[in-house]
C-alpha cells in the first residue's frame, strides 16, 4: 500500500512538472528579432548621438533614437579598418588571419561558419540587403539582394538569387525599400527574422540623393584643429599615406567640379547613369558651385579649405539620406508592433577621416579609423540613455547575436557577447585591450602594414614593415599628434604593452603575414 502510495505520489509529481514545463515553454517569450543597420564608412563624428562639432550642423535624429531608447557605445572598435574584412570579421567572428579576409582583395570562403548560418538552422529567418562585398555569393540567408562590389549610388545594380537587376532611384531609398518590403511581404511571422540592411551610403564618393542635393550649401563647417597637420609627431607611415584632402582627393570625381572635357570612366561609373531628369537637378546645384569655384581660382590652404568644406557637405548629405531612412525603419517597426520584440543595433563597417590629421579615408589604427559608431536598442532589456565606455569590438557581434538567439557560438569564434553589457552589467573581468592589424599595403591610399594594441587610454602601434613603434597617451593626446615612443616616462608602460600585444597575439593565434 506505502509503495503504491509513493508510486501514485511520483507519478503526479511527474505529471505537474511536465504540465509546468509545457505551459512554461508556451508563455516563454519568443527569441527577439535583429534588425542589424549597416553603414559604410559613418564616422563616429557625424552620428550627432556622440554629442561632436558637426553633430550642430549636421544631426542625425533617427540613428540618435536608437541611443535614446537604447545605449551608446563609446568605444567600439574594429579589427581591421577597412571593408571586406570587417564584414568578415563580424560574419565569422575571427580575426582577419583566420577567416581569410586581409584585404579587400580577398575572397570569402563560402565553407566558414557565419552567424547567420548558425541562426538560419536555428530557427531564424535571415536577409541581407545591400552592400556585400565579399564577392562569392551570400550563404546562409534565406533572402538577399546585394550590391555588386561597391555598388552604385544612382540607379544601382543587385546581385539577386535570379541574376542582376537595375533598379531606378537612389541607393539609400532603395535598399530600404527592400527592407521593408521583406519584412512586410516575405517576412515569416512563424519565426524570429535576423535582418543584415547594409548602406552604400556615405563612402567615397559621396554621391548625395536627390532630396539632399545643395542641403549644405550654405553651412560652413568647423574645420578639424589638425586639418593642416604636418606629421612631425609621428613617422614613416603618417608622411607617406596617399589619403589627404590636399593631394589626394580629386577635384573632378570626388568633389564633382566635371569638366565636359574631363569626363572619363569615373563619370560614366557615377553621374553618368543618371537620367535626364536626375542630371537636370544634379546639373541645377552643381553647376553654379562650379562657376564660382573655378572664378576663385584658389590655392595653398585656401584651397584645402575649400575641398574640406565640399567634402563634409556632399558626405554629410548621404548620411542625411542614411538618417531619414533610419527613421523610416524605425517608425515601421513601431507601426506593425515588431518594434517591442526587435533588437535594432546601428554600426559601421569602420571609421573615417573627416580633415583629421588632413585626411579622408580610414586604415590606420589612429582613433578616427580605428573606432566605429555603435547604437543599440532592446526593449524591455537595455534601459533608455545608457552609455558604456567598456571596449567593444566588431570581432563580438557574432557571438553578441548567437547570444540573443540563445544559440551556441562556434569554439573558433574569437569575441565575447557584449550582451551583459547591453543588460547594464559589467563582467569584472570583461577585456582591457583590443589587438589590431591592417594588411592592405601596396594599395589605395598607400597605409603601411601595422598591428598594434590599444587600451583606454594607450595605444601601441608597430609598422612593422619599417620596424618603427609610436605609441600614445589618448588622454594627453586625443589627437594623436605627438608619439610619445621615447619618452622615458613611458618605458614601463611600452614595456607592458609590448607583453600584452605578445598575449593577444598568441591567444588568437596570430600567424606572421608573408
Ligand atoms: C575605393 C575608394 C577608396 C577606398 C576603397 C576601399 N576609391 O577604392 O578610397 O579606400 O574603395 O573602401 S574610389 O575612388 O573607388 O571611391 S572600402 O570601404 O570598400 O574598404
Ligand atoms: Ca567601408
Amino acid at each position: 500500500m506505502i509503495r503504491f502510495i509513493s508510486f501514485f505520489t511520483r507519478a503526479l509529481a511527474s505529471l505537474i512538472l511536465a504540465i509546468l514545463f509545457v505551459s512554461c515553454e508556451k508563455q516563454a517569450e519568443p527569441r527577439p528579432n535583429i534588425l542589424f543597420i549597416f553603414s559604410d564608412d559613418h564616422a563616429y563624428q557625424a552620428v550627432s548621438a556622440y554629442d561632436y562639432e558637426i553633430g550642430e550642423f549636421a544631426p542625425t535624429p533617427n540613428i540618435d533614437r536608437i541611443a535614446g531608447d537604447g545605449i551608446r557605445f563609446d568605444r567600439c572598435y574594429v579589427t581591421n579598418s577597412i571593408c571586406a574584412p570587417s564584414r568578415a570579421t563580424i560574419l565569422t567572428g575571427m580575426h582577419s588571419h583566420l577567416n581569410g579576409i586581409r584585404t579587400n582583395r580577398d575572397h570569402f570562403d563560402t565553407t566558414m561558419l557565419t552567424f547567420p548560418r548558425i541562426l538560419q538552422s536555428g530557427g531564424y529567418q535571415t536577409a541581407i540587403v545591400g552592400k556585400w562585398h565579399l564577392k562569392t555569393t551570400p550563404m546562409g540567408f534565406d533572402y538577399w539582394e546585394v550590391l555588386p562590389g561597391q555598388g552604385h549610388y544612382y540607379n544601382p545594380d543587385f546581385r539577386t538569387p535570379a541574376g542582376m537587376i537595375r533598379e531606378k532611384g537612389y541607393v539609400t531609398d532603395i535598399i530600404t525599400d527592400k527592407a521593408l518590403n521583406w519584412l512586410k511581404e516575405k517576412r515569416n511571422p512563424e519565426k524570429p527574422f535576423m535582418l543584415m540592411l547594409q548602406h552604400k551610403a556615405p563612402h567615397r564618393e559621396w554621391e548625395p540623393g536627390p532630396a539632399q542635393l545643395g542641403m549644405f550649401e550654405d553651412v560652413e563647417f568647423p574645420e578639424p584643429s589638425n586639418l593642416f597637420d604636418d606629421y612631425k609627431g609621428r613617422g614613416t607611415a603618417a608622411r607617406e599615406q596617399d589619403m589627404t584632402i590636399e593631394k589626394t582627393m580629386r577635384i573632378a570625381a570626388d568633389l564633382k567640379m566635371w569638366g565636359d572635357e574631363e569626363r572619363n570612366s569615373w563619370w560614366e561609373h557615377t553621374i553618368g547613369r543618371m537620367d535626364d531628369d536626375q542630371r537636370l537637378e544634379w546639373d541645377a546645384v552643381y553647376d553654379p558651385i562650379r562657376e564660382k569655384f573655378l572664378e576663385a581660382d584658389l590655392s595653398g590652404k585656401e584651397l584645402v579649405s575649400w575641398k574640406y568644406q565640399r567634402y563634409m557637405r556632399d558626405y554629410l548629405a548621404c548620411i542625411q539620406s542614411v538618417d531619414e531612412n533610419v527613421g523610416r525603419v524605425l517608425d515601421y517597426l513601431e507601426e506593425s508592433g515588431l518594434a517591442e520584440n526587435t533588437i535594432v543595433l546601428y554600426n559601421s563597417d569602420q571609421g573615417f577621416y573627416l580633415g583629421e590629421h588632413g585626411w579622408f579615408d580610414k586604415r590606420f589604427m589612429y582613433e578616427e579609423s580605428f573606432r566605429t559608431p555603435l547604437l543599440v536598442r532592446w526593449p524591455g532589456v537595455t534601459d533608455q540613455g545608457q552609455v558604456n565606455g567598456e571596449m567593444v569590438s566588431n570581432l563580438d557581434l557574432a557571438q553578441t547575436f548567437l547570444d540573443i538567439a540563445k544559440l551556441e557560438a562556434h569554439e573558433q569564434m574569437q569575441g565575447e557577447s557584449f550582451v551583459p553589457l547591453l543588460k547594464g552589467k559589467i563582467p569584472g573581468d570583461w577585456r582591457k585591450s583590443l589587438y589590431y592589424h591592417y594588411y592592405e599595403f601596396p594599395a589605395v591610399h598607400s597605409v603601411k602594414r601595422h598591428e598594434g594594441v590599444a587600451t583606454k587610454q594607450y595605444k601601441l602601434i608597430h609598422f612593422y614593415d619599417l620596424d618603427e613603434w609610436e605609441f600614445y597617451d589618448l588622454e594627453k593626446d586625443p589627437n594623436e599628434m605627438q608619439s610619445v615612443f621615447d619618452h622615458p616616462d613611458y618605458q614601463d608602460l611600452i614595456r607592458e604593452l609590448k607583453e600584452e600585444l605578445n598575449r593577444l597575439k598568441e591567444q588568437y593565434a596570430v600567424v606572421p603575414p608573408d
